[in-house]
C-alpha cells in the first residue's frame, strides 16, 4: 500500500513518518548495495564522463540509481527525487529523496572498497539551504557497514549509537578532505589544505564524501572539509554528523553546507576549522 505523506500534521505523525522513511531507506540501500557489489565483481564499464575527464559514470551508477528510484516510486509515488545520475523531479508530498547511488565512483572503478550508497529523505523546499533532512542511510556494501539516522533519534551503526569526537587530541585533529574533478580547482583546494594543516595531526583522503561524514559521526575522524560537493554527496552524511552531536556548515546561505565549501566536525573544533577552510 503506497504511503501517503501528510504535508503537515503533528510532531508524532512527523516522527512516525521519519521512522518509516528511515526503514524504507535502509531496505532499499541494502538492495542497491548488493547490486553495486555484484556489478563490481562482474567488472566495471565506464558509461561516460561528465563535468570533466576525471568525472566518470559507470553503467552500475545508472543501474543502481534506477533501482532506487523505481523502488521509491512504487512505495511512495507522491515524493520528489533528486539523484546524481537521473536528475530531479518534484513531488506532491513534502518529502524529497536525495540519492547518490555509488558515492566514490572512482574508487569503485579502481576496485578500492571505499564507496557507498547514500540515501536521504528531506522535507521542505528541496534545496540544501532550505531542506530539513529527516532520515539518512550511508551503506558500504563491501564492509557491510550501514550508517543510519532519523532526525531527533541519533545516528547508529550496527546498533551502536554514534558520537562525534567533541574536540581533537592535543596532537591535533585527524581530518579528511577531497579534491574536485576539474584540475583548475586543485591549486585552490591545496591552498585550503595548507591553511587547515596547522589544526591537523594528519590528513585522510578516502574518496567518498558520504563515508567521510559517516566516519566523523563515528568518531573515526575529528573533522572533514571539502569544496565542490553536490547535494547528493552531503545530504545523508550531514544528518549522520548532527545526530551524532557534531556540527556541519559551510559557505552556503546562512552558513549552510554548499558546493563552495562543506565542513563537518565536533562542536569544539567547528569555528576554527570553518575559519581556516574559508580563508
Ligand atoms: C565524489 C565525492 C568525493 C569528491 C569527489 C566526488 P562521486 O562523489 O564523494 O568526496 O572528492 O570529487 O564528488 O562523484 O563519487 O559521487
Amino acid at each position: 500500500m503506497p504511503h501517503r505523506a501528510p504535508k503537515t500534521g503533528t510532531s508524532v505523525e512527523r516522527m512516525g513518518l521519519a521512522h518509516d522513511l528511515e526503514a524504507l531507506a535502509i531496505d532499499i540501500a541494502r538492495d542497491a548495495g548488493d547490486l553495486a557489489r555484484t556489478r563490481r565483481a562482474e567488472g566495471v564499464a565506464i558509461a561516460a564522463t561528465k563535468s570533466a575527464l576525471a568525472d566518470i559514470v559507470t553503467e552500475a551508477d545508472r543501474e543502481v540509481e534506477t533501482l532506487i528510484r523505481s523502488r521509491l516510486r512504487a512505495e511512495r509515488p507522491d515524493d520528489g527525487f533528486l539523484g546524481e545520475e537521473t536528475g530531479a523531479e518534484r513531488g506532491v508530498s513534502d518529502v524529497t529523496w536525495v540519492v547518490d547511488p555509488i558515492d566514490g565512483t572512482v574508487n569503485y572503478a579502481y576496485g578500492i572498497p571505499s564507496y557507498a550508497v547514500s540515501i536521504a529523505a528531506v522535507t521542505g523546499e528541496p534545496s540544501p539551504e532550505q531542506w530539513q533532512a529527516v532520515a539518512a542511510v550511508v551503506f558500504n556494501p563491501v564492509s557491510m557497514e550501514l550508517f543510519h539516522a532519523e532526525r531527533g533519534e541519533g545516528a547508529w551503526l550496527d546498533g551502536q549509537r554514534l558520537v562525534v569526537n567533541a574536540e581533537p587530541s592535543p596532537a591535533g585533529a585527524l581530518l579528511a578532505t577531497g579534491f574536485g574533478y576539474d584540475p583548475a580547482t586543485h591549486a585552490g583546494d591545496l591552498a585550503r589544505v595548507a591553511r587547515v594543516m596547522p589544526l591537523a595531526r594528519d590528513l585522510r583522503r578516502a574518496g567518498a564524501a558520504s563515508l567521510d561524514f559517516a566516519f566523523v559521526a563515528a568518531g573515526r575522524l575529528d573533522g572533514y572539509f571539502e569544496r565542490g560537493l553536490q547535494p547528493w554527496d552531503h545530504a545523508a552524511g550531514a544528518l549522520l554528523v548532527t545526530e551524532a552531536g557534531g556540527m556541519v556548515g559551510g559557505a552556503g546561505a546562512g552558513g549552510t553546507v554548499s558546493n563552495a565549501l562543506s565542513v563537518a566536525c565536533g562542536p569544539l573544533l567547528f569555528d576554527r576549522l570553518l575559519t581556516a577552510a574559508l580563508g
